[in-house]
Formats: C-alpha cells, structure tokens, sequence
C-alpha cells in the first residue's frame, strides 16, 4: 500500500511524500490497529492530527489500509479539502464481484471492448502488467472478488493445467483484497471425470467435486468458490437428474464449505417446456426453495424479471427468500443498452432498483436491504482504454462505489468519476456530469419508452426488431414481451392477464396494479392499453409513444451539443473518440425510433403528429436490415 502511495503521491505532488511515526511530525502516518474493531476486515479511518500537518490512516488489515490508501488519493485528485479528515467508512456489502463472461479462446460473451484480458494460453508463466493494474483499479473501488470465466461454462478450466493459471492469477491479485472464483459446469464430472451421471445425489458425483475442490483449494488456499448457471439457456443442471437447484448448489456448496468457499447459483432461468410468462419462471422456480439451501449458498438474482433491459421492474425474488441470501446481479457490459458504442452511465439505473421498495417487512424494505452482495458483469476487455467507450468505465467504477455504499447517490459517483478521469474545470464536471445522468433516460426513451422491453435484434440484441417473430421460443420474440394489436399495446401481467404482480407484495404491486395509476415508466410492462389511452401528461398512449421516442432522439443531439462545448478541455483523442461515438448514438437513436414507430403505427392506425421529423425510410427497408456480424454475441 505504500508502494501505492508513493507511487501516486509523488507523481501528483511533484516530490516524495513523508511518512512520520507520530501525528506530531509532518506527514502521512499508517498503521493497524486492533483497537478500532469497528473497522472490521476491510474498513479505514483517516484523521487529521490537530493542527493539520499529518493525516493518520488506520485499519485492522492490510487490506483496509489499501482501501484507505485509495480513499485518500481520490480525495486529492478530486480536489477535496484534507484538513479536518475525520473518515470512517466500512464497506455496506461483503461481496464486491465482477463476473466476466471471458471464455477461454478470449472471446468474450458481450463483450465490447475486445477480446478477454486474461491470456490463458501464455498463463502462468507470463503475467501481464495488466493483471496487476486490473487488481489495483478493482482494489481502488472497493471490488473484493472476480469471476474468471463465463457462466457459460467450459469444464476445461477445472483441469489440472488451466488451474495453475487460475492460480497465477490469484496470487496477483491476493495482494489487492481479490479472491477468485470460477463458474463450475454441472457436467463436469461426466466430461472430465469419465462419470456416466453428474447426479448431486450420487456418491460418486460428491466424491469427484470434493476431490476437485481439495485440488483447487490447495493451489489457492483462498479460492472464493463457484458461480453456476444451471438448467439455463441449455445448461447443465440438477434438474437433468430430476433433482432440484437447491439439491445441486448444496452438493457443491458443500465440497467447498470445509474450506469457507461459497456458491453463488443464478436464478436467471426459464424453461424449455412451461408455457409460463418468462416473467413469473424465476419466482416460481427459487420462492419454494426458500430454506433449503446450505448457508454457504448464495442466489445470485439479475436486477429485473427479464434480462437487463432498458428498464425493469426490479425481480419480485427480492425480498421473497428470507432466509437465502441473495446475490444482486447488475449487467456493466450494454448488451441491451446501445452495446459498445452508446454513452449511457448506469448508476441510475443500479439506484433505481436498489432503492426500489419490496415493502416486504413494511414501508421502507429496499432491495438493498434483501441482498448480501453485488456482483456486475463485466464490461472490461483488452482494448487500450479497457472498457472501449471512454464513459463506459464509469459503470464498472459506479458498480464498485455502490456496492461499497448503495447509499450513495448517482451524481456524487459521476463526479468523482469525472473529476479522476476527465478534468476538475468546474465546466467539464458539470457538462459531463448532465450528459451522463440524462443518458440512461433517453436511451429508454429512444429504445422502449412507457415499459415496453425486450424488443432488440435476435441473437446479438442490436438495434430495433420490434417485429421480431422467427425464434422458435415465443418468450425470445419480441411480439410476446410488445403484444402490439389493434386494440392496443403492452403485456397484461395483472389479475386478468398472467398476473406476474401477484409475486410482489400486494403494497408494491399497488403502485403497478390500475393502468390508469402505474407510472408511465413501467405501464406497458404491466398492461395492454388501447391507443387512445390517456397518459398523465394528457396525451393519448400512442401520442406519448411518438413523444418519447423523439424526446429520446432530442436528448442525444443535445449531449452532442453538450459535448462540443468541452472541447477546448478535452485531449484530441478522447474528445474525438466520444464525438464520433456520439455520431453513432445519435443515427441509432433516430433509426430506433423511426422503425418502432413505423412498426407500431401499423397498429395504431394513427399519425405521427405533424411537429416530429418524418422516418427517412420505409418500414420494409427497417425490416430487411441484416446484421450477421454484430459483436458480443456467439
Ligand atoms: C451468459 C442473456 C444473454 C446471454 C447470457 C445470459 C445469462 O440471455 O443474452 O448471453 O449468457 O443472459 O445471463 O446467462
């Protein structure tokens, strides 16, 4: 940690930095303490002495001194005051992951920032500086934990070769308060271990697990454990067997309990034969297992019911397995959120879920308070700049100060953010800081205003195919999630439809319950509402669908403008990079809006009022738009 701080210190103070023993001297003091135990593990304080000539940083661990080494070194470079520092912070969450869906060939599943930054094949014997600077980044914003691999899992990773990798990594990443995790494929004692059966109840399957767990945990006495997608998507799973999720994460989770691993066992699932709103699948599958998993099992819960749209009510699971800890899953990679090339800053989408209230133990019940950690996926790759967007790191910075302190608001994030990555000019903070937090609202806006969801391409999920309606699942067209006809538009998921609000309590679900009362924000995903349907703002739905979706297209030319003002600020690259990004965002956001609205005016049988810009093409023209090599996907 002083090796940090040195390093950092005297780079932005021009000169060496003094460490002193006694808060009398001149400088910076460091030490642990035991007497402070509430600091636990990994929390720090920083003090200033009386007349303000030295600063002690405290901590019971190593650990924390490295947390509040960073702490400091942010407070300077976002030009905060250092008299008077009386800080104390402990971390609200005790899980703090990335979950990178890395594969091992490199490709990485969503990935828009290039290939996997971990190189399987030159590991161990070659540690690349960037293992070491991604520690520091992740150890800088609080991340205690990194899933390696993709959740769509290759058992290759558990052999023998491929964990002395594994383990080359986590010794680098030791040092910074990282564990490693790795996602464990179901079958794999069938397609490593010559088993006929990857049954949890078999003896033969726990014996396999327990052997390959001794193996991991002896190369890495610290391994934090699995993430498992089972019975998902086509995944292996306990249910193969006609066992239950609770049956195969006990069986893991109690290979790796000897040695305090845990199991972090996804609740993303829906299945090949229910003919179930998607919706409902999770809830109906995971509330009645409630109780029955080990106590080192964790459920591992996406933010919304679907898949990381736009915008999601959050998942009716929290808050309804009371005594299964549940893990938070936010995605950081845009896979439904303009990919790699849209500016959209996330953090108020991660607020507006954890704050969102389940009422569950009445007025007040948060997400926040339902869930032990939080785990986002990956957006970082090998590109130069590591996320590739240059505003995309700022939702793999949100996601590490939220799970620190979800408490802390969307705006005092981004202008830390910006402060440490752009500039201190009070012009720069503010300009990026209203580009950024208007960002997420206009992609809703020029993507799926008024709750529509889940209307992207097929397979890569990129630009509009509100038409959609070739996949042989119905729940992965998106006619299913839109529902268009000409009565109106939206998914019934009230009592007279699939009556997915009945898995939130009856005092959240009020807020949704009457479409003439639910919020704008989320009605068609709770309703199908005819055309002429009054909107709070007096408009008719189908009015307010052409409004929003313009609105939409208006706030990205207005964060263009907003950005060329900055540019007398902003280096020549970076400012170029996100100009021409911008470009992007803005023709995307005028295509999504002139193909939804063409697609859904077939139904509506209505103008688009005379005031908005005119679609430059024909619906046909959308529709027959191909996008066969659209990254991320496959
Ligand atoms: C890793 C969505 C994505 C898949 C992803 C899956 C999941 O369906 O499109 O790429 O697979 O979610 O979260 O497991």
């Amino acid at each position: 940690m002083k090796e940090e701080l040195t390093q950092a210190l005297s780079r932005m103070l021009g000169k060496p930095i003094t460490f002193v023993n006694q808060p009398d001297g001149a400088g910076l003091i460091i030490r642990t303490t035991s007497a402070n135990a509430s600091l636990g593990s990994e929390g720090f304080q920083l003090q200033s002495n009386a007349t303000n000539t030295a600063i002690t940083l405290s901590a019971q661990t190593d650990i924390g001194l490295l947390y509040g080494g960073f702490h400091l070194l942010r407070l300077m470079q976002t030009r905060q005051p250092l008299i008077q520092l009386n800080i104390h912070s402990t971390p609200k969450l005790a899980l703090r992951l990335l979950n990178h869906w890395d594969n091992l060939n490199r490709y990485v599943e969503r990935g828009y920032a290039g290939i996997s930054i971990f190189n399987w094949h030159t590991l161990p014997g070659y540690i690349d500086q960037r293992y070491i600077d991604y520690a520091r980044a992740n150890a800088s914003i609080g991340i205690n934990g990194t899933v390696l691999t993709n959740v769509n899992a290759n058992a290759w990773i558990l052999t023998g070769d491929y964990l002395q990798k594994v383990k080359a990594l986590a010794d680098v990443f030791r040092p910074y308060g990282i564990k490693v995790y790795l996602t464990a494929r179901f079958s794999a004692p069938i397609e490593m271990g010559g088993l006929s059966t990857a049954d949890p109840l078999q003896p033969q399957v726990q014996q396999w697990w327990q052997q390959k767990v001794k193996e991991i945990y002896t190369l890495i006495p610290d391994f934090g454990g699995f993430l498992v997608k089972a019975n998902s998507e086509g995944q292996p799973g306990p249910q193969d067997y006609k066992r239950t999720h609770a049956d195969g994460a006990n069986m893991l989770a109690d290979a790796v309990a000897p040695y305090n691993g845990i199991i972090m066992w996804r609740a993303f699932v829906y299945s090949h034969e229910t003919p179930e709103d998607r919706f409902k699948q999770a809830y109906n599958e995971f509330k009645p297992l409630d109780g029955q998993f080990r106590k080192n099992v964790m459920v591992q819960v996406k933010n919304g019911p679907i898949d990381f749209q736009p915008r999601e009510p959050f998942s009716p699971l929290f808050g309804a397995m009371p005594q299964t800890p549940l893990m938070m899953e936010f995605q950081l990679t845009q896979e439904y959120l303009g990919q790699g090339t849209h500016l959209v800053y996330e953090a108020p989408m991660f607020k507006e879920t954890l704050d969102a209230d389940t009422h569950i133990n009445g007025k007040g019940s948060t997400v926040t308070k339902s869930v032990s950690g939080i785990a986002g996926v990956a957006n970082i790759g090998n590109d130069i700049n590591w996320c590739s967007h240059p505003f995309a790191q700022a939702n793999w910075y949100a996601l590490g100060k939220l799970a620190w302190n979800p408490a802390q608001s969307s705006e005092t994030i981004a202008e830390e953010w910006i402060r440490q990555t752009w500039s201190n000019k009070t012009t720069v903070v503010n300009t990026c800081k209203q580009i950024m937090l208007q960002s997420r609202e206009a992609m809703v806006n020029y993507m799926t205003p008024l709750g529509l969801h889940h209307i992207m391409g097929n397979g890569h999920h990129y630009g509009p195919l509100p038409w959609g309606n070739t996949l042989p699942r119905a729940d992965w067209n998106p006619v299913y999630y839109h529902r268009a006809d000409s009565a109106g538009i939206g998914f019934n998921r009230t009592a007279t439809g699939s009556n997915a609000l009945a898995q939130y309590h009856p005092a959240a679900a009020a807020a949704w319950a009457d479409s003439n009362t639910c919020s704008s924000e989320y009605l068609l995903w709770f309703h199908h509402v005819s055309w002429q349907h009054r909107m709070p703002t007096g408009r008719s739905l189908w009015q307010e669908l052409c409004f929003r979706y313009n609105q939409g297209v208006a706030q990205v030319r207005t964060m263009q403008q907003q950005w060329q003002q900055l540019q007398p600020y902003i280096d020549k690259e970076r400012y170029t990079q996100v100009q021409l990004m911008l470009g992007i965002q803005q023709r995307e956001a005028v295509w999504w809006r002139d193909a939804c609205l063409l697609y859904f005016q077939q139904f509506s049988q209505q103008p688009i009022p005379a005031q908005y810009e005119k679609p430059a093409h024909t619906l046909e023209y959308y529709q027959n738009l191909k996008f066969p090599y659209a990254p991320g996907n496959g």
